[in-house]
């Protein structure tokens, strides 16, 4: 990508609506604009992170064994009505007619949409376990719509439907969410601990929030000190036990204030830190809340037909996109993990006017997109120090930049965003190095060599 044909409108003021670091940065670096309220546009640099996470979840769905569907954000109301939760949900839900006077409305989410695609499709306990999950927009007409992405009114969420045959299985079910949210999260470069939650709306009695420990977080948090640092999951047999991974990040205490309870945290004395967090995810499993009223039914070995047990799995995908900044950004700007970065790296052509130090960094770009970095340089014909600051509020985590005066001494400098520290290297070795470090998918700890 070449920056001086893209779309990228930087702010170098700060917006007086943005309350907190993320919404600013994500303003001031052109990720985003409001449209309406609680609703935003997604300008390119903005959608390539909201993309990268989206096929982040979707890998480890798939591996935990999920398969993805698309469900329509308008639902019928004549669902809700069914389930019991057409009134309980109130003024959140946006509430549509068609032109035939139907009732309508604009999904907050889904467990109404699929129990009733599920109740129609599958007939047999042969058919069980089935996972299925969805990345889409959701409507919430929040009271108070604040801090951006964080708490919008329309937002992508990541929603999964598990259905299997009794408890016992559910619970399996659930395990591997859970495992595959733990991975998820770590993948997008951050630590999400799960907490024992409240189920609220969506029902039931066993039920985690991951919490992203931020300053800024809506929530108040009580956690162990351990969980910062414990071994994510890593070569996980889906298929295997994966009680062990549950009860491991159980075992010590994590909870919202909401499930906060004195006598059990105490035993665990210092170890708990108090502190806030943001809520990535929220995993429910409720039993036959919904298939029971929406006579979700299945034919069980004895040839009965019994109600399925469910559950569902949320990621908050575009408050991800507002988390990840909350938890790592300085004053001048965002930096972003390599995973989940607009670009990898950008080449800075320090002079796109001289034509000898230009024709090197564009050489550079060309090869280095050649060997599948997701790479941009940085053409424009602006003073340098703004393209720096550019970048810096941007975030990219590698600048690779390229002038004249280092050509001459026979180097380019390669600057890590997160360290700020830099390389000078030979505009051979600094290809080779970054091409292998791409080819052995460790460019992150590449940059945190720096
Ligand atoms: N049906 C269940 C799970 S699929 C459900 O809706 N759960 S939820 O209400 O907890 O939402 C899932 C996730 O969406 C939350 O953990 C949160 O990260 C995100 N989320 C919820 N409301 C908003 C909002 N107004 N703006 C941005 N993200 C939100």
């Amino acid at each position: 990508m070449r920056l001086s044909r893209y779309f990228v409108p930087t702010i170098k003021e700060n917006p007086s609506e943005a309350a907190i670091v993320s919404h600013r940065f994500m303003l001031r670096a052109g990720m985003i604009r409001q449209s309406v309220s609680g609703i935003y546009t997604w300008l390119p640099l903005g959608l390539r992170v909201l993309t990268k996470i989206e096929n982040i979840i979707r890998e480890e769905q798939e591996l935990a064994g999920a398969s993805e569907v698309r469900m329509s954000t308008i639902q019928t109301a004549d669902l809700w009505k069914e389930s019991g939760r057409y009134e309980d949900y109130g003024d959140e839900m946006l509430r549509i007619n068609d032109r035939h006077g139907r009732e309508l409305l604009y999904g907050p989410t889904n467990e109404e949409v699929i129990t009733d695609l599920f109740r129609k499709e599958v007939k047999s306990w042969k058919q069980l376990p089935t996972l299925l999950y969805q990345i889409q927009l959701k409507f919430r007409d929040e009271i108070r719509p604040r801090f951006g992405l964080m708490r919008g009114r329309e937002f992508t969420m990541k929603d999964a439907y598990s259905f299997d045959i009794d408890e016992e299985n559910s619970v399996k079910s659930y395990y591997r969410m859970f495992v595959s949210y733990l991975r998820i999260f770590n993948k997008m470069g951050i630590r999400a601990i799960p907490m024992k939650a409240d189920t609220g709306p969506i029902g039931g009695n066993l039920s985690h929030e991951f919490l992203l420990l931020a300053e800024t977080g809506e929530s108040e948090v009580y956690c162990h000190k351990d969980f910062l640092e414990m071994d994510i999951p890593d070569n996980v047999d889906y298929d295997g036990d994966l009680s062990k991974y549950f009860q491991e990040w159980t075992s010590k205490y994590a909870a919202t204030d909401e499930m906060y309870v004195e006598e059990d945290a105490k035993k665990f004395g210092d170890d708990i830190i108090k502190t806030r967090g943001i809520e990535v995810g929220h995993v429910f499993n409720f039993g036959t809340k919904y298939s029971e009223p929406l006579h979700a039914v299945v034919m069980n070995k004895e040839g009965k037909e019994i109600p399925v047990h469910m559950g569902s799995y949320g990621i908050g995908v575009s408050r991800c996109v507002a988390g990840i900044i909350e938890a790592s950004h300085d004053d001048k700007g965002i930096i972003w993990p390599v995973a989940v970065a607009p670009f990898e790296m950008v080449v800075l052509d320090v002079k796109p006017k001289d034509e000898e130090s230009s024709k090197v960094a564009n050489d550079i770009y060309k090869n280095l997109k050649n060997h599948k970095l997701d790479v941009a340089i940085d053409d424009r014909n602006d003073r340098v120090g703004s393209k720096f600051a550019d970048m810096d509020l941007i975030g990219i985590p590698l600048l690779l930049v390229v002038g004249p005066r280092g050509l001459l001494d026979g180097h380019v400098k390669l600057v890590s965003r997160k360290s700020g520290n830099s390389i000078n290297l030979s505009v051979e070795e600094v290809q080779e190095r970054i091409i292998k470090a791409k080819s052995e998918d460790s460019l992150q700890k590449f940059v945190d060599s720096i």
